[in-house]
């Protein structure tokens, strides 16, 4: 036996007599357990098993009671969601049966702070044609019966404290955990952002310097927790004529990679040709399958930041492949999970099936950058998104210039105080977030969707932009 063998055995001999052990601590446990006089005990031995006890006592927990004693000072935020399945575009591959939460892939982002009490309500409309259910990833409940069927023409309430800062998936649970894969896979997820008790930490970044004698220095940077925030969640549809096919989903084999429920849904559309090109017909991307104002709400947005301004990207991988997360022109400058900085000045951060992470980043130059699934499969397929820093573009701004709409670009040093940057990447703000100057309506979503974006300000741009067009002659 080599070297390297004999190391494996060890590790394998070690597994082995661990799942013994624990198999045996288990049982003990669970007769522990068999009359209420030995509850206070079996909870002694979990914790004086160490570890376990971190995650065992949502087994314990009752179905998220609203009543419980534990909520009283606390802050109790309402999260209502509705199950509904409705047809949605895909840009590449036609139409598509989506199943949604409240008509938007992915569903309403919750924002809470760490210590709330979330009062979660899902409702399936009577004419739906098969129950949903709600698994929230940021709380610690039973999940059965918690996060268990919801009948058409019913709804059903839970309770929990967010108590672990981060971001958190929630999905459907499908019924009982049938066919869970297809209504996630057809868009029913979203997130739960849970903002840190004590706020977020500023942010260090990497630089160095030449001082007066000619010696290059570590110049490192610090920029306040305040950031501009995104959010992007990834995933995969698996269709054959528009609906889920879930042996293309056994064998990975993806139709589009999607974020925040569209396919390459942050590249440039006609408005930037035109501006840039002085022709809506000339692309500036090669891939524009949203490249039309008469799409509306899933034409095609760039995103837009200033220079040397904190960003904070909410990123959740929804899926069911990895994202190996990469922003093509950049470093990140922090990686955080949970409340937890994983790493500092990094290329690529990979996250698994169902994880998460918040990546900060200061963009220096004006630029064009790509935030990726370094994947190629993945990229070809849907998850190159375009965040444009600064004003690096002389055509856009001369463009704009002519009319007459500069200024609000020139203003707040982006692209986005003339164009506004998308509803559906930008997460409802927190505490420390710094306000996007406008937003246009963009999203996966119902048209009754994208009039409550225009209800609550963002601009439609497939009205607007023909309107200054028109204005200016
Ligand atoms: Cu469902």
């Amino acid at each position: 036996m080599n070297k390297r063998m004999n190391f494996m055995f060890t590790i394998a001999a070690i597994a082995v007599m661990g799942g013994a052990l624990f198999g045996s601590t288990f049982t003990a446990q669970l007769n522990a357990m068999a009359s209420d006089s030995n509850v206070a005990s079996a909870y002694k031995q979990i914790e004086e098993m160490g570890g376990i006890e971190l995650v065992m006592p949502g087994a314990f927990a009752e179905m998220g009671d609203c009543n419980s004693a534990e909520y009283q000072g606390r802050t109790v935020v309402d999260f209502p969601l509705t199950g509904v399945s409705i047809t949605l575009p895909t840009g590449l591959a036609g139409d598509f049966n989506a199943m949604t939460f409240s008509e938007q892939i992915p569903g309403p982002t919750l924002r809470v702070t760490q210590g709330d009490v979330v009062r979660m309500t899902l409702t399936v409309p009577s004419d739906e044609a098969t129950p949903h259910g709600n698994d929230m990833h940021a709380s610690q409940v039973t999940a059965v019966p918690t996060f268990g069927a919801v009948q058409p023409g019913t709804s059903k309430t839970y309770c929990y404290i967010a108590e672990v800062p981060g971001v958190y998936k929630y999905h459907c649970s499908g019924v009982d955990v049938a066919a869970m894969d297809q209504h996630v896979l057809q868009g029913m997820y979203g997130i739960a952002i849970v903002d840190p008790i004590d706020g977020y930490s500023k942010l260090m970044v990497e630089k160095t310097a030449v001082n007066s004698s000619g010696d290059v220095y570590r110049d490192r940077q610090f920029y306040s927790g305040d950031a501009l925030e995104w959010q992007l969640q990834y995933n995969q549809l698996y269709l054959t004529d528009g609906n889920y096919d879930q042996g293309k989903m056994m064998q990975h084999h993806h139709t589009l990679t999607v974020v925040n429920g569209q396919a390459l849904g942050y590249v440039p559309n006609e408005i930037h040709n035109l501006l840039n090109n002085g022709d809506v017909n000339k692309n500036i991307f090669f891939l524009q399958p949203w490249n039309s104002m008469e799409l509306k709400q899933y034409q095609s947005q760039l995103m837009f930041s200033p220079v040397g301004v904190h960003n904070r990207i909410f990123i959740e991988n929804q899926g069911n492949e990895p994202v190996y997360f990469h922003i093509v022109g950049e470093i990140i400058d922090r990686v955080t999970q949970g409340n937890r900085v994983q790493s500092h000045g990094t290329e690529t951060w990979l996250l698994g099936g169902s994880q998460n992470m918040i990546v900060d980043v200061v963009y220096d130059e004006p630029g064009i950058y790509v935030a990726v699934n370094h994947d190629y499969a993945a990229i070809y397929t849907g998850a190159a998104s375009i965040l444009v820093a600064g004003l690096p573009l002389p055509n856009i701004n001369e463009t704009a210039t002519a009319l007459g709409v500069v200024q609000g670009a020139v203003d707040t040093g982006m692209y986005a105080g003339v164009l506004g940057n998308p509803y559906d990447a930008i997460p409802p703000y927190g505490e420390q977030s710094i306000k996007h100057p406008a937003k246009n309506v963009h999203c996966m979503c119902s048209d009754a969707v994208a009039q409550a974006q225009i209800d609550d300000g963002a601009v439609p741009l497939w009205e607007a932009v023909p309107a200054i067009l028109a204005a200016a002659g």
